[in-house]
């Protein structure tokens, strides 16, 4: 795998992102930034995905319906929704958020996946994962911008990361999978690796998390009684990517143009076949 080049002299540069912000994505792994989307257009994705959750479309995991879905089972999350809307495929493609991972990258990023979760009270945490374990991106890996719509805490179940994991590669899953919440073995990564501490991200509404695609991350369960959980997500991979799950195309760049030239992985990458490589 190639790894994501720090390059200091664009980070100085741009006004949206700091050094220092820059600085900490590539040691750690990850950086908060913050106010990319305006108040009004978080208020504007919080009520556009309110209405989105009504429209009886099978846009949720598995192809099924809102209601279809137990959040204290499932993840309860909007799959592609820029596949459905225009206005979800502007977020995605936000100049503010494609800025930042021009930067990050150093190269022009491209869009492969939206995601809008609404864990409501009681839902569910995501097992730890990588997630280019599922996008397969190649030869560099890919970047999350995962934007808070709710203030995103250890109460209502907030992202959680193990710091400078992205320096590791895609680990592959053994052994039989724990099914607890935020258990370290539902996802491929296990058996867990015991040097590996995940701490807390804690992030205010309308904040921005950008984090490596090697970054080993999960969410906490949604403990509170009356406070929801929701944020909108967007997964990219650099402008010189060769191959990429199937699952992740058409791929679009940074005006809304597909790129067709980028090859379709079918397979399940380093780990096998019927291992990784799937929707994430
Ligand atoms: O928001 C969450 O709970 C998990 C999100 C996630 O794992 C991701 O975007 O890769």
């Amino acid at each position: 795998m190639t790894k994501i080049q720090a390059n200091p002299d664009k980070a100085k540069q741009n006004r949206l992102v700091t050094p220092e912000q820059v600085e900490q994505f590539h040691r750690d792994g990850w950086c908060v930034v913050d106010s990319l989307f305006s108040t009004g257009e978080i208020d504007t994705i919080e009520h556009f995905f309110e209405d989105f959750k009504n429209n009886g479309l099978a846009a949720y995991d598995s192809g099924d319906k809102f209601e279809d879905i137990d959040p204290k089972k499932r993840q309860l999350r909007a799959m592609h929704p820029h596949r459905y809307s225009e206005k979800a495929k502007a977020w995605g493609l936000h100049p503010k958020v494609i800025e930042v991972l021009k930067v990050l990258f150093g190269k022009p990023p491209l869009m492969a996946q939206t995601m809008y979760y609404f864990k409501p009270p009681g839902a569910r945490g995501q097992g730890m994962h990588q997630d280019n374990f599922y996008l397969l991106a190649a030869p560099s890996t890919c970047i999350a911008a995962w934007t808070a719509i709710d203030e995103a805490n250890v109460d209502n179940g907030c992202l959680w990361g193990v710091p400078e994991s992205h320096s590791r590669e895609i680990i592959c899953p053994k052994g039989i999978p724990d099914t607890s919440w935020m258990n370290y073995g539902d996802s491929h990564v296990r058996p867990f690796p015991r040097s590996a501490k995940p701490i807390p991200i804690p992030a205010p509404r309308g904040s921005t998390m950008f984090f490596n695609g090697q970054f080993i991350h999960g969410s906490s369960r949604n403990r509170t009684k009356d406070r929801s959980r929701r944020s909108f997500i967007g997964h990219y991979v650099d402008a010189n990517t060769e191959s990429l799950s199937v699952h992740y195309h058409p791929i679009h760049d940074e005006n809304g143009n597909v790129m067709s030239r980028i090859a379709k992985t079918e397979g399940g990458g380093p780990c096998g076949d019927g291992v990784g490589g799937g929707i994430h």
